[in-house]
């Protein structure tokens, strides 16, 4: 009898607590490695090798270990740094494009073994694991399959050197998080003298599958990324942005590292991919992955840094930002100074949950497991979810009273596989509910920000997806108003106009180093090289935005040329020459030191010039040849390229295009002139 009883009340127990099924994953899902490498959403890249001394983005290979010389290099430095910025970790160039290492490598004498620093003493990989793992910190490793350097680059016995390499640096020093293949191959190099043009098949030469193998053989737990994947995928550019839509899957037996349509049509993945491959925004501080002193006023600044965040991490992709380390070996004080203001400021706008004083309320539940609650309680792993078959998938949150916001965020929970396809953020008025924000894929995370709003309730409909949502967490915050330095746009003739998303903020401009603050009211002229600091003023507050420096060259009032696109100051145009070459009348005689080269600015452009020849004219008959040499990686950072050389009297110019990216007629968005 008391048998029965017991199992009557373990039955009515048992009954009252129904085990509800999770849903059914919707493939492909991630592994556990790649879900362990998702949480860390933000890491550091540290571009520091040769390039850092011959001051080049890419290196020939023809370098000698000699010029690699750092005077105060100290990894701990960089840690420090990028663990108060709340990176989660950090990879090392170990190898770039010229070949020279950074570890004392027993395959070659290209390394730091022959430098000076630390009297060949040194190994870099070594400093740099010891320094992440005090800083608590996980170490990754860039290694370069290209190599400008070595003799047998092409060849099948280089493919067994890179494997060596790649075993001393995945043996040698512990767990190591992910490791970056780059897919860049420009062609020609030194290979050990040999001083040619070397085009190797990308798909085959590498024997990918095999390398894949070693690398897992070897750290099972690090996440390997290339265009291809296996493990993570390139965002496709190196500005800074994922697209709205983004997907973590991927056909990923389509691509293969380093092609050449990858970024055009494969980047932001595919709804029915094959594969769980999430793609990494990669993109520096500074406009090149390497330092260069003339760069120090480029560094990027707060409102480009928080439009990165937003538009990466915010957009289903992590986020690693470069560092260019100095010839001293150090993060110069200005990037340290940009990224641990973009920390504060994201911890500002993410403060405080609103939702969390908040009633929710589903329109339908799936049951104990699976409640709203576990929107709001800040762990990943609990999510709130509908019966199979419901298509009812709508959430309402009351705040009780009016309450202000402008941003929205969701995360999906992905080991069940991505799928929702769009929503939409509303608020309820007298008469019903208004549309705020409205978006496509969720993923990881997805952010929306959007003007500040007033609302007592809100809702947020899954209008579309693969199969019934899956939500980890959503957030709804006030982000603090950032105030951020005008916009500045000058005219051909010099007029220089500033203008600010913000009509109630005041702007002010100074001219030179030591010039005066000038209120701004009106657009004004420049004609001659000029630096132009500006920033805004919150009148209320008496608050001021970041200062902006720019360096504006001499007026083009004068310039003439086939095409004024090429020399309207705006690098949204482009004219196509089909000579490949251009020639501009700077209408009087200057003293001309160098000048700058802006690619088209588009998502598919053409055109780039990768080799270039410059030519200067005092009459427009008899032409010397200044300067000649490569636009390195223009394909994967088309920023404006700046060559530098001996002043010389000009008053025509030409430049032409040697060879371009992509073997089109060479494209012009913008020529500009230096002057001494
Ligand atoms: C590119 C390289 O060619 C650049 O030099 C840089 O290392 C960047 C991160 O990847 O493909």
């Amino acid at each position: 009898m008391k048998k029965y009883f017991y199992s009557v009340i373990l039955l009515g127990f048992w009954a009252c607590q129904p085990k509800v099924a999770p849903p059914e994953p919707v493939l492909p899902i991630p592994d556990e490695r790649q879900i362990l490498w998702q949480e860390l959403e933000y890491y550091g890249f540290i571009h520091f090798n040769m390039n850092t001394f011959s001051d080049r983005e890419w290196g020939f290979g023809d370098e000698s270990p000699e010029q690699f010389n750092p005077t105060e290099l100290d990894a701990r430095q960089w840690a420090k740094v990028a663990s108060e910025a709340g990176m989660k970790g950090l990879i090392l160039t170990a190898k770039h494009h010229d070949g020279f290492v950074l570890w004392p490598s027993a395959y070659t004498e290209h390394s730091v073994k022959n430098s000076p620093w630390r009297n060949g003493e040194g190994d870099l990989i070594q400093e740099f694991v010891d320094a992440c793992r005090e800083f608590g910190l996980k170490p990754g490793i860039y290694y370069s399959p290209w190599d400008r350097n070595h003799p047998d680059y092409g060849k099948p016995e280089y493919i067994t050197y890179m494997r060596n390499q790649l075993t001393e640096l995945l043996s040698n020093y512990g767990e190591i998080f992910e490791v970056w293949f780059d897919g860049a191959n420009g062609g020609d190099g030194w290979y050990g003298g040999a001083n040619e043009t070397l085009r190797v098949d990308k798909l085959t030469y590498y024997d990918w599958p095999n390398t894949h193998a070693l690398v897992r053989e070897l750290q099972p737990n690090a996440v390997l990324f290339s265009d291809a994947g296996p493990d993570v995928r390139w965002v496709g550019n190196e500005s800074g942005f994922a697209y709205e839509t983004t997907w973590s899957n991927l056909f990923r037996d389509s691509v293969y590292a380093g092609m050449p349509e990858y970024a055009q049509e494969w980047s932001d993945g595919q709804e029915n991919g094959s594969h769980w491959v999430p793609a990494e925004t990669n993109v520096s501080t500074r406009p090149g992955w390497y330092y260069h002193t003339y760069e120090d006023h480029k560094v990027k600044t707060l409102d480009q840094l928080v439009g990165i965040y937003y538009e990466s991490i915010g957009r289903n992709t992590s986020l690693l930002i470069n560092f260019p380390v100095d010839t001293r070996g150090l993060i110069h004080e200005q990037d340290e100074e940009a990224v641990l203001a973009l920390a504060t400021k994201i911890e500002e706008d993410f403060a405080y949950n609103l939702l969390g004083a908040s009633e929710i309320k589903a329109s339908s539940e799936r049951g104990k497991s699976y409640e709203t609650d576990n929107l709001i309680d800040q762990d990943y792993e609990s999510y709130w979810t509908v019966p199979d078959n419901s298509s009812d998938w709508e959430l309402t949150f009351d705040f009780g009273k009016e309450t202000t916001f402008n941003r929205l965020l969701i995360q999906e929970y992905t080991p069940l596989g991505q799928r929702v396809k769009s929503f939409v953020l509303e608020k309820e008025l007298d008469n019903g509910w208004e549309p705020i924000a409205d978006g496509t894929t969720v993923g990881y995370k997805r952010i929306l920000r959007f003007p500040e709003q007033r609302a007592e309730r809100i809702r947020l409909r899954f209008l579309d997806a693969k199969a019934i949502p899956v939500i980890s967490e959503i957030g709804i915050y006030d982000a603090p108003a950032l105030l951020i330095p005008p916009k500045i746009s000058r005219e051909k003739s010099g007029i220089v106009t500033l203008t600010s998303p913000d009509e109630d903020l005041e702007l002010y401009y100074s001219l030179g180093a030591d010039g005066d603050e000038i209120p701004y009211s009106q657009p004004f002229q420049i004609d001659e090289a000029v630096s132009l600091t500006t920033f805004s003023k919150d009148p209320g507050s008496g608050e001021t935005s970041q200062k902006s420096v720019v360096t504006l060259g001499k007026s083009k009032a004068l310039w003439e040329s086939a095409d004024e696109k090429i020399i309207d100051e705006n690098p949204q145009t482009y004219w196509t020459s089909e000579n490949n070459s251009i020639e501009i009348n700077l209408g009087e005689e200057l003293d001309i030191s160098g000048f700058t080269y802006y690619p088209m600015q588009a998502r598919y452009p053409s055109g780039f010039i990768s080799k270039y020849e410059f030519q200067v004219s005092r009459d427009g008959k008899l032409w010397k040849k200044v300067s000649e040499g490569e636009f390195s990686n223009i394909q994967n950072n088309p920023v404006q390229q700046e060559i530098r050389f001996d002043v010389e009297k000009a008053r025509f110019i030409r430049l032409t295009a040697i060879q371009t990216v992509d073997n089109q007629a060479a494209t012009f968005a913008e020529v500009g002139i230096i002057t001494p």
